[in-house]
């Protein structure tokens, strides 16, 4: 059990991220040691744990903290376990009763957490074992949002943890209490419906109408002002809880679990946008002009920011689903993966089945009879649940589930993949001491199922019988430009949003500016602008599951650079030596092992230990990214020569 799945908001566990579950609340992540380089040394010491600084004079020694160690695993992975079960039933059945008692099991975690990370900093300067000193680490960075001793706090921030979470999975949008919307979402149909996360997923991906578009856009963010006094308390207990335990406040906690300081985290995250930059740029050149071409100067200006409704999705974050628009009449693409699902026949467990056949083509144990029993696949017609797609481990052992509303498409088929690799990672390092279930680092984690979804190219799909022939390569553009509207369209959106909760937890940014300030750095990053005007009577953040779900972010563009480093890697090892979008490792004995030996090491290594064991390097590098996309980049370069690009 480690972790726990609960992405328990506040208070905080959870797991790794989504994947909830299991892996140890997320609460535990670790931190740890050394720079990337080679670890050891506190490295972080400069900027995190100040505070208890007891001192190594108390006479501790190597025995005790060892013993210590042994106890508060044991105590967490217990408790762990009980949270895990409470949360999966306050995101599958949303109402008052399994809030109250995940509040309670997450306060109680909480509270043992945070009086285990203080004892813990009792051993800071006392001579240990870089090992022992590791797991020290560890214990004092376990919780995402840590609470101060204060009981009434521990509290009051599980109770907004679970209340914030209930409040975004049940959230709806009804049209018809707002006569000009209703009319835009559908007339008088609409008059009694209230539409879904997942429905309204559904209409951005494919309606080309711009006011219905804005109107969804619109309509699903009013979920969110009410979360904003929440959202603040919550992080001003937070700052408190990461104050207690010595770091400056939640941001610089957050960005110390990377095996260096805080600081050099950021300023690597930086490092890498700036490499992919241009070609996100000239991306986004090239979507604008074909959105102004697709629905004129009114609706898509050919300068300046993207109006946020018209990218496909609720948030601009992925544009796959707009793909029709942006190619060319004579560009086509390989396959269409939504119709290839669709014309196969398959269930949406039978989409679950393909994902895990591809990992036991790599070796991996086959999942557990239990693993069908209990996941949510489909989403249930008659009670709220959190539809936001997650993979959970309950118990630290078998009891691995994922929970999702899964819809028919290519694009809920590669989270399928997603999500199991999330499952395949916490069943492989299970046998791991419970501070070390979790991924080498959360980007990792998030990485997996990512890398072998890289697999799902058009040879894999005819191995499996979803496609006749292998296209040819006058096909390959198409398929980039898909990948690209997905996996670089991500990346500004992938460091924006914490860059906006990190000055949020350092108090850089004020409660009266969460607004503004989000839309600053969506402007700057994402060159894309809200298609109304907003103020701080809106929460924006709040309409995006990992702000009320506190899921840490920069994870999910660590592993877009690094899921890109796997691939290369694994395509290597499996001996492929064609262009690496059209390598699958699908089967492939040598790539199998590779990835599962560097798995199976959990967190127990600091994490360029595990990137070198598949990579051979130790570091985070986007040229793998950028070598993937290249033909597309020359591409694009053409088509943007006579353009005007930026915004
Ligand atoms: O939240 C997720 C996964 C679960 S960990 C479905 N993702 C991010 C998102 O949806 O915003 C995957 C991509 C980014
Ligand atoms: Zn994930």
């Amino acid at each position: 059990m480690k972790k726990l799945a609960l992405v328990i908001a506040a208070a905080t566990l959870a797991v790794a991220g989504c994947d909830r579950g299991t892996d140890k609340p997320e609460v535990l992540e670790s931190e740890v040691v050394t720079t990337a380089e080679n670890a050891s040394a506190d490295a972080a010491a400069d900027q995190a744990p100040a505070a208890a600084t007891q001192s190594a004079s108390t006479g501790s020694s190597s025995a005790d903290a060892k013993a210590f160690l042994d106890s508060a695993q044991e105590r967490l992975e217990k408790m762990a376990e009980e949270v895990s079960h409470a949360s999966w039933v306050a995101s599958t059945y949303i109402n008052m009763d399994s809030q109250y008692t995940e509040a309670l099991a997450v306060e109680r975690y909480t509270a043992l957490a945070v009086e285990l990370a203080q004892e813990a900093a009792k051993f800071d300067g006392a001579d240990l074992d870089p090992e022992t000193r590791r797991m020290l680490t560890m214990l004092k960075q376990g919780l995402v949002f840590p609470a101060p001793k204060d009981p009434k706090l521990t509290a009051e921030l599980a109770q907004i943890g679970s209340k914030l979470q209930g409040m975004y999975g049940a959230g709806k949008y009804c049209p018809d209490q707002n006569t000009d919307a209703k009319a835009a979402a559908g007339g008088a149909d609409a008059e009694a419906k209230c539409y879904t996360l997942t429905e309204m997923g559904q209409i951005m991906a494919n309606s080309r109408d711009p006011k219905q578009l804005k109107d969804l856009w619109v309509g699903w963010r009013k979920v969110a002002p009410p979360m904003k006094p929440l959202y603040e308390r919550q992080v001003e207990i937070g700052n408190a809880g990461a104050k207690e335990l010595g770091y400056d406040n939640l941001s610089v906690m957050w960005r110390s679990k990377y095996d260096m300081p805080a600081d050099a985290f950021a300023a690597d995250m930086d490092k890498q946008w700036n490499k992919v930059k241009p070609l996100y740029e000239a991306l986004h050149c090239h979507v604008r002009a074909k959105l102004n071409e697709h629905y004129g100067d009114e609706v898509a200006p050919a300068t300046g920011k993207i109006p946020a409704h018209l990218l496909g999705n609720m948030w601009a974050q992925e544009w796959g689903n707009i793909y029709d628009i942006v190619k060319d009449e004579d560009m086509q693409a390989p396959y269409d993966l939504t119709q290839l699902v669709v014309d196969s026949g398959m269930s949406e467990k039978d989409m679950v089945k393909t994902g895990e056949t591809f990992f036991t083509s790599l070796g991996f144990k086959p999942l557990p009879e239990t693993f069908w029993e209990r996941s949510q696949f489909v989403q249930p017609r008659d009670r709220d649940v959190v539809c936001h797609a997650s993979a959970w481990d309950l118990d630290g052992k078998d009891d691995i589930r994922i929970k999702m509303c899964i819809n028919k498409t290519g694009e809920d088929l590669i989270t399928v993949h997603h999500e199991l690799g999330h499952n395949f990672y916490q069943r492989i390092y299970s046998d791991q001491p419970f501070l070390y279930k979790e991924g080498a680092n959360d980007g990792f984690h998030e990485a997996v199922g990512d890398t072998i979804a890289l697999s799902i190219t058009p040879k894999y799909l005819k191995q499996i019988g979803l496609m006749d022939e292998i296209p040819g390569e006058d096909k390959d553009l198409g398929y980039l430009m898909q990948q690209a509207l997905d996996k670089i369209a991500f990346l500004p959106f992938g460091l924006m949003v914490d860059k906006w909760r990190w000055q949020v937890f350092n108090g850089e940014v004020q409660p009266g500016d969460y607004n503004k300030a989000w839309w600053k750095l969506r402007e700057e990053y994402q060159g894309i602008q809200a298609p109304v005007a907003r103020s701080e009577a809106n929460f924006d953040p709040g309409a995006k599951y990992h702000i009320p779900g506190n899921t840490p972010y920069a994870r999910y563009f660590l592993a877009r650079i690094q899921q890109f480093q796997f691939h290369r890697a694994l395509c290597e090892a499996a001996g492929e030596t064609g262009p690496l979008h059209r390598c699958s490792i699908f089967k492939n004995e040598a790539a199998g092992k590779k990835l599962r030996n560097m798995l199976a090491m959990g967190a127990s290594k600091p994490w360029p230990d595990a990137m070198e064991a598949l990579t051979g390097q130790r570091e985070l590098d986007a040229s793998a990214i950028v070598d993937y996309f290249q033909p597309l980049m020359v591409y694009l370069q053409e088509q943007n020569k006579d353009r005007e690009c930026g915004w």
